[in-house]
């Protein structure tokens, strides 16, 4: 296969497409750049005295881990002096960033979890970046305000996987292209383009300990998946969990699947666990343009209207016809 890398790829779907504007293509260069500088910190581990906690809390009321912040830190210094963007958000962030006064600003919002599944890093599980690109309305203060659209607004949306190698997925609306970091020569190399996820699939993904909690159509819909053969499905089925929701999807988008973080009564008042507008919208982009679907198992997840920038949803995401199944049993 034609090995080619990130940048040549942007170049030649700038020139075939007009698809990506040139302030589109220098922002994706340089999130995977900061994704790379990300790669080589977690690959020091313990010998860069990265490891552990940062003492601090993030918004969300989590502990935040040493990675955490750097990676955060590197995401903001990467993005913020090349004029295209007007502001920044992150997990991390109680408010977004505001882009210096020094720097010229740009149309494009980006927004991310600069290190998702970091409880996974001091034990050397795969963890991630996931990042979502939105425009910022003409006129308009970036403010939250400016971030909270539905996530059929996104113009970009990507993850990068720190796991035995360093990968970027990414789409542009054209498909899903899968890069792998290069590490002699430095680059990220296109090599699986158009990803997609077959429309089946024998495999599940959710945090079993929390099943007396679910909603009762969820739990008779994995009750159902772990009666196997015998049971209403006709099929047995497996389960992977890694707890780290950019392994978790690569692993649905390589070879299908389910991943489920439903609603439970421990965080209803919440609305979920994971966060729509850098974890949940850029995986539903993503997993949608491969041909699969993502929900909050009663709605399409990209049609959420955000009403706060660190807002929850439920997650239901893969295999489109499991998918289907799963918004079955929450109608009847
Ligand atoms: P649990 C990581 O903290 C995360 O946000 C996702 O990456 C992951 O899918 C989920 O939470 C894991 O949650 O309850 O299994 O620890």
């Amino acid at each position: 296969m034609r090995r080619i890398t990130l940048s040549r790829y942007l170049i030649e779907q700038q020139r075939e497409k007009g698809s990506l504007p040139g302030d589109l293509r220098l922002l994706i260069e340089v999130v995977a750049r900061a994704c790379k500088t990300i790669s080589v910190a977690i690959g020091k581990g313990e010998l860069a005295g990265v490891l552990g906690g940062a003492g601090s809390d993030n918004v969300q009321g989590e502990a935040q881990k040493k990675l955490d912040v750097l990676s955060n830190d590197i995401l903001l210094e990467a993005n913020e002096w090349g004029g295209h963007l007007a502001a920044m958000a992150s997990e991390e962030m109680d408010d977004p960033h505001p882009i210096p006064n020094r720097y010229p600003k740009g149309e494009y919002l980006l927004v991310f979890d600069p290190l998702d599944g970091s409880s996974n890093i001091d034990v050397n599980l795969s963890v991630g970046t996931i990042f979502s690109v939105l425009r910022c309305a003409e006129g308009m203060e970036p403010t939250e305000q400016a971030f909270l659209q539905p996530g059929t607004k996104q113009v970009a949306a990507g993850y990068a996987v720190y796991g035995p190698s360093t990968i970027l997925v990414l789409t542009t609306g054209d498909g899903v292209d899968c890069f792998t970091l290069d590490r002699e020569q430095g680059s990220f190399v296109l090599t699986q383009p158009k990803m997609s996820i077959p429309e089946d699939t024998k495999e599940f993904a959710i945090n079993m300990s929390n099943q007396r909690f679910w909603e009762p159509p969820m739990q008779r819909y994995v009750n159902d998946l772990l009666l196997g053969k015998e049971g209403p499905r006709g099929k047995d089925f497996n389960m992977r969990w890694v707890a780290s929701m950019v392994a978790d999807v690569h692993r649905i988008l390589t070879r299908g699947g389910i991943f489920m973080y439903p609603l439970d009564s421990k965080m209803k008042d919440k609305g979920g666990k994971l966060r729509l507008m850098y974890e949940a919208n850029p995986m539903a982009f993503i997993v949608e343009q491969a041909g699969g679907a993502a929900t909050t198992a009663r709605q399409r997840i990209m049609d959420v209207q955000p009403s706060s920038l660190h807002q929850r949803v439920p997650v239901v995401l893969g295999s489109k016809n499991e998918v289907a199944m799963v918004t079955k049993y929450h109608q009847s």
